[in-house]
């Protein structure tokens, strides 16, 4: 299957050499430099797949670009440039997967693409949580640095898009990744932003491995923002047990001990952080509810005055200049 990778980054990176690997016609969207490296060096992945592949890549999208799917792997400040992209130069793109962290995804893809005054091709746009562990370790050059997997949502009966979920499915499944459809994706995507919650603010903020958190102080600082976000998560009647979650945060932090989160990345890199489709997002529900955060709170500053934090969630408050 021809498939476009728009954002090949870390994840982007990563799941493209993978779709190559597992021989889909794939083509990569990457910043400049990665595209230069992609084309003189081949795409360089480290970890169990590792290896050079040669994978065409490009900066800029032409106009009628002909795919049959598109996974979208930006990072979610860049959505809504991704989606007007994408709904201005393709005309017929095939099921479209957002892979992002965090909440606010959808509405921050659908505002870029109805800006354009395109209509939206709701059905063939799906989401998925991955926790695929990636690394960029330079421009074209990834690493899978553990084990994770990619749990699809599956559509509301009647709104169309399960056939869509079913080709995605069996698409990533090729590439030796586990995959699954699953009936109920708010509660998996509640159940990654709490994990997500707790590692990326104090990852970035140290500039640790996830695989530190398993120390003190670092430990004591996730623990307490896994609370707070789990306190939320009950708020909005995603009532996940104190231990279950408590396992997913430890289960994620073995598996991805070798990987720098993405906040991290992001951080060290000068580029945007999802700061706000993470913690900004929670504080602001979590505000609803008259939930107190001082933990998220001190996070969240603290990420946030390592500027750039880019563009805005979708119902975040204007960013101080
Ligand atoms: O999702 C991730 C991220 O870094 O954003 C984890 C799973 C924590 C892996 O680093």
């Amino acid at each position: 299957m021809r498939v476009l990778v728009f954002g090949a980054g870390a994840v982007g990176g990563v799941l493209g050499a993978r779709l190559h690997i597992a021989h889909h016609e794939v083509l990569l969207v990457a910043r400049e430099e990665a595209v230069v490296a992609i084309r003189t060096d081949g795409l360089r992945l480290e970890g169990p797949l590792a290896g050079t592949y040669r994978i065409a890549a490009i900066d800029a999208l032409p106009d009628g670009a002909e795919v049959e799917a598109v996974l979208v792997t930006v990072k979610a400040p860049d959505l809504g440039p991704a989606a007007a992209t994408l709904a201005r130069r393709l005309t017929a793109p095939g099921p479209i997967l957002l892979l992002q962290n965090g909440l606010g995804i959808e509405e921050a893809f659908r505002d870029g693409w109805v800006g354009t005054g395109r209509p939206y091709p709701a059905p063939d746009i799906l989401r998925a949580i991955s926790t695929v562990p990636a690394t960029r370790l330079g421009p074209g050059h990834v690493r899978e640095a553990g084990r994770g997997e990619i749990r699809i949502g599956a559509p509301a009966a009647g709104a169309g898009g399960a056939a869509a979920a079913e080709r995605w499915r069996r698409l990533l499944a090729s590439t030796g990744l586990t995959v699954a459809v699953v009936p109920d994706l708010p509660r998996e995507i509640w159940r990654k932003l709490i994990v997500n919650a707790a590692i990326n603010p104090v990852t970035a903020d140290h500039g640790i491995l996830n695989g530190a958190l398993a120390r003190d102080p670092w430990r004591g600082q996730a623990e307490a923002l896994l609370r707070e976000a789990l306190a939320v998560a009950r708020a909005e009647g995603f009532d996940f047990p104190d231990d279950e979650i408590e396992a997913d945060l430890w289960r994620i932090v073995r598996a991805t001990a070798a990987n720098r989160s993405s906040m991290g990345q992001d951080l060290a890199r000068g580029r945007p952080t999802e700061i706000e489709f993470i913690s900004g997002a929670l504080l602001r529900i979590g505000a609803r509810h008259g939930i107190a955060m001082p933990a998220t709170e001190r996070a969240a500053a603290r990420i946030r005055s390592r500027r750039p934090v880019g563009p805005a969630a979708p119902g975040a408050p204007p960013q101080p200049s």
